[in-house]
C-alpha cells in the first residue's frame, strides 16, 4: 500500500471516530400523537437536549407506541434497549410500587395542587425511588385530570357508572378505584383503547381532555362527564446507565431540557383543559360538565378506606393538605 493512501486511510477512520464520538442518538417514545400534550413534551426536549449540548446528543421522538405500550416502553428503558421514555404513571407500578400513592382518585384538588406536590419535595423524593430500579426519572410532567366517556348513556351521578364495561390502564389503584363505582373494569393498553371503543369490546374508557381530543375518542364515544376523578402525572424516564455515563456538564443539559419538556406539557394541558369541552361538543360529544363531585368523593368511601389502610392515611394527608 502506498504510504499516502495509507495516510488518507488512518485520517478518515480517525475522522469516523472522532464523529462517532461526537454525537449520540437517544430514543424516546409516547404512546399519544405527536400533536398532542405528550409530543410537545417529547418534542421541546429533544430540541433542548441538542441546543444544551452543542449538538453531541440528538433525541429521536417516537409517537403513538410506535414502539411499544408504555409498560413495554418502561421495560425496555429499564433493561437500556431505548435509552428514554415519556409515560403515564399507569403501569409505573409494577417497577416502583411506591408510586402508587399518586394514582389515588380525589387525591389533588387541581392541577396547581397537583404540580406543586411533584415539585416540591414529595415529588422529588418519588423521583430518587426510581435509581434503584434501573432509572433515571428526570422529571415529572402530566396528562391532567382523567374524565368518564362511553357510549351508552350520560353520566350524572355515580350510579350511572353501574355495570359500564370500562377499559381501564393497567394500574392497581386505578382498577381497585372504579370497580368502587360499580364499573366492569378491563385493563388494557392504550394503543388497543380505540378499536375496543370502536367495536364496542368496551362500553367506555377515562382519560383527560388531552388525551380524549389527541386520539379522536370523539369518534367512537358519545358521552362525556367531567369526573375529574384522579390526576394522572406523567414522567419522563430515562436508563440509569445511560445517565450516569453522562458527563456532569451534560447530565445538567438533560435534567434542564426535561424541566422545559414539563413547561411545554402543562401549557398544553391548560389549554387543552381550556378548548375541550367546545371542541368535543362541537364535534357531536354530549358533555356533562356540571356534576356533584362530593356525591362522586363518597361513592369511593370504602376504597378510599382501603387506601389509607394500605399506604398509610398520614401518607396519604401529607399529600392532601400541602400547600
Ligand atoms: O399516557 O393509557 C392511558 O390511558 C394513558 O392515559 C395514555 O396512554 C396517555
Amino acid at each position: 500500500m502506498h504510504f499516502s493512501k495509507l495516510v488518507l486511510g488512518l485520517a478518515l477512520a480517525a475522522g469516523f471516530i472522532a464523529s462517532a464520538a461526537a454525537q449520540t442518538t437517544m430514543k424516546i417514545s409516547i404512546s399519544t400523537a405527536q400533536n398532542s400534550h405528550q409530543g410537545i413534551a417529547i418534542d421541546t426536549f429533544a430540541k433542548e437536549v441538542e441546543k444544551r449540548t452543542g449538538g453531541r446528543y440528538k433525541v429521536q421522538p417516537f409517537y403513538n407506541a410506535a414502539l411499544g405500550s408504555e409498560r413495554e416502553s418502561i421495560e425496555s428503558v429499564q433493561l437500556g434497549t431505548q435509552e428514554l421514555t415519556f409515560t403515564s404513571t399507569g403501569p409505573v407500578p409494577n417497577f416502583v410500587p411506591d408510586a402508587k400513592i399518586l394514582d389515588i382518585p380525589f387525591l389533588f384538588r387541581d392541577k396547581a395542587h397537583a404540580r406543586a406536590v411533584l415539585d416540591g419535595p414529595i415529588g422529588q423524593e418519588m423521583l430518587g425511588k426510581f435509581d434503584s430500579k434501573g432509572f433515571k426519572a428526570l422529571s415529572w410532567a402530566e396528562n391532567g385530570f382523567r374524565h368518564m366517556t362511553n357510549s351508552k348513556r350520560a353520566v350524572n351521578v355515580p350510579e350511572d357508572l353501574k355495570g359500564l364495561k370500562m377499559r381501564t390502564m393497567e394500574n392497581p389503584v386505578h382498577v381497585a378505584a372504579y370497580k368502587g363505582f360499580g364499573i366492569v373494569t378491563t385493563p388494557m393498553a392504550f394503543a388497543e383503547v380505540f378499536t375496543a371503543l370502536q367495536q364496542g369490546t368496551v362500553d367506555g374508557q377515562e382519560n383527560p381532555l388531552s388525551v380524549i381530543m389527541s386520539a379522536k375518542f370523539d369518534q367512537v364515544q358519545k358521552h362525556l362527564s367531567l369526573t375529574g376523578h384522579v390526576y394522572s402525572p406523567c414522567i419522563f424516564l430515562m436508563n440509569k446507565d445511560a445517565f450516569d455515563k453522562l458527563s456532569a456538564a451534560d447530565k445538567q443539559a438533560f435534567l434542564e431540557a426535561a424541566k422545559e419538556g414539563t413547561k411545554a406539557n402543562r401549557a398544553r394541558v391548560d389549554a387543552d383543559d381550556a378548548s375541550g369541552v367546545a371542541d368535543l361538543r362541537a364535534k357531536g360529544m354530549s358533555v356533562v360538565d356540571t356534576l356533584d363531585k362530593a356525591k362522586f368523593v363518597a361513592a369511593l368511601g370504602p376504597v378510599n378506606a382501603e387506601f389509607e389502610k394500605q399506604f398509610g392515611k398520614a401518607n396519604i394527608d401529607k399529600i392532601r393538605n400541602y400547600k
